[in-house]
């Protein structure tokens, strides 16, 4: 079958959008998996770890992974996952493993980036009825490497409505450089949030997706999620991609940053 070829979406928007591109088997067994994982090492409990990062946060850590709890109370939490934003550092094994390499995911990504691929980040983000939304951000804030642009992959894993958590891009951002980002103000914001403040997003463009729907877009592509203003969780699986060989530049150590290589040039 042929190739659909998605540079045009790529270089004038910075993102593309694929519509069921996913089982939503994958869907349900990463959210399985991530509820047992989560009540299993929920913060505070014996089996897990919380330390002091460089930056004087405090970084929870279990089997591998980053827990990293909402700041702000869900009003209807009822089970441990209820009250967490988001676990990093899945990708070394099921389900999220079996996503990263498989062909509806890696095919787009070779378009974009060429053949040779790591996966360097992931994470599971429950956006929990209550829970803010992520400011406008560019991805590449968060990532001192020495090679740019990075690809964002973001899985829905339930439906993403205006009413609970959607994304929102502005499409053709991607060609700005990164801005400053300042901390967000709001009471409660979650601890790395930040934002841009010195650009018009009036052009800006929601992305309503259904479980299986992919979102991919290019790591200066400025985008934020609404808040959830719903009775439903929004759930969401995003993961980043680098060009094999890209390095950190920074020598703090960050937690969340772990190559794994998912393609090579046959
Ligand atoms: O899913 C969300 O709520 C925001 C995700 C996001 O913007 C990011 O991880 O860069």
């Amino acid at each position: 079958m042929e190739e659909t070829d998605y540079s045009n979406d790529w270089e004038q928007n910075g993102y593309i959008l694929l519509r069921q591109a996913i089982d939503t088997s994958v869907c349900k067994a990463m959210l399985d998996d991530i509820i047992a994982f989560v009540r299993k090492n929920t913060p505070g409990s014996a089996n897990v770890q919380s330390v002091q990062a460089p930056d004087n946060s405090t970084v929870h850590l279990a089997e591998g992974s980053i827990i990293i709890p909402e700041s702000k109370p869900n009003p209807v939490a009822l089970q441990p996952e209820d009250s967490i934003s988001k676990v990093f550092n899945l990708h070394r094994r099921e389900p999220y493993v079996g996503f990263v390499r498989q062909p509806a995911v890696l095919d787009v990504l070779s378009q974009v980036m060429g053949e040779d691929i790591d996966c360097f980040q992931s994470q599971f983000i429950f956006k929990n009825p209550g829970a803010w939304g992520q400011p406008w951000h560019q991805d590449s804030y968060y990532m001192p490497l020495d090679q740019q642009p990075q690809v964002g992959v973001w899985l829905a894993v339930s439906e993403a409505t205006l009413e609970n958590g959607c994304l929102q891009v502005l499409p053709g951002s991607h060609r700005e450089p990164i801005h400053a980002h300042v901390p967000d103000q709001r009471p409660q914001a979650n601890y790395g949030y930040v934002e841009i403040v010195d650009y018009d997003f009036s052009a800006a463009v929601p992305v309503l997706m259904q479980p299986g729907d992919l979102l991919i877009f290019n790591s200066f592509l400025m985008h934020r999620s609404v808040d959830n203003r719903s009775r439903r969780r929004r759930a969401a699986a995003m993961f980043h991609f680098a060009r094999a060989g890209t390095c950190k530049t920074s020598d703090i150590p960050i937690y969340t940053f772990d190559f794994v290589p998912v393609k090579r040039a046959e």
